[in-house]
């Protein structure tokens, strides 16, 4: 049997765009910002904020806003994917890197592989170290020039852009490292344990 004509012409809209190699598996790509809370906006009035890096009970550095603030700031343009399949492009996003908050708080190596973070409301979500550090995970307060808005878990929220979007927790308040790995939230519904968009790692098990 004769192979079907090749169709030289034919490129898919992502090879147009040259998205091939950006988007992964399972996702599309929308220009919305959606929403995605499990429970209500919490109102954090910056005067009482802090954020906080524990090990074992002890406290390895504090900052008020105005502290946060004099650290060193980055900003990060990068793609963002949800497990609910979207994903949004050239995200703009300035903060303070785990790198930079380990170096202000005086530690110099990472103290444990793991961590959890804990945010205004209750949620929390557990990181790898590795995943957070060598400039892959910042504390957020701006985003596309302006301060992060509440629904999207301002006045500040973990970006860890290169796992689901569920583990850039908003509103975050507090990270823990951990000797031993704990699931967060939506890790103990089932959620994967560790969250990678180009394993497709969506649930547990995948
Ligand atoms: N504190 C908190 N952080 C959270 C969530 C949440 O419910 N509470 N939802 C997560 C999920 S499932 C996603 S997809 C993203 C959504 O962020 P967005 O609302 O800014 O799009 O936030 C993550 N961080
Ligand atoms: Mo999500």
């Amino acid at each position: 049997m004769e192979e079907p004509p090749i169709s030289r012409g034919f490129r898919s809209k992502r090879q147009e765009q040259g998205l091939t190699n950006r988007i992964p598996p399972g996702q599309y790509v929308t220009t919305d910002f959606p929403v995605l809370s499990a429970g209500p906006t919490p109102q954090i009035r910056l005067e009482e904020w802090t954020f906080g890096l524990h090990l074992n009970g002890l406290q390895l550095g504090k900052w008020t806003w105005a502290e946060f603030h004099a650290l060193p700031q980055t900003t990060i343009k990068t793609d963002i994917h949800c497990v609910t399949k979207w994903s949004k492009l050239d995200t703009v996003w300035q903060g303070v890197t785990f790198d930079d908050l380990l170096a202000a708080a005086a530690v110099k190596e990472p103290p444990a592989l793991y961590a959890m973070t804990h945010s205004d409301g209750g949620y929390t979500t557990n990181v790898p170290v590795a995943d957070l550090v060598g400039g892959k995970g910042m504390i957020a307060t701006r985003y596309d020039g302006a301060p992060i808005s509440p629904a999207h878990g301002g006045p500040a929220r973990l970006l860890v852009p290169h796992l689901y979007f569920w583990k850039s927790a908003k509103w975050v308040r507090r990270l823990r490292f951990m000797e031993e790995d704990e699931h967060g939230f939506w890790e103990s519904f089932g959620y994967h344990n560790h969250g990678d968009p180009w394993k497709e790692q969506r649930y547990d098990g995948d």
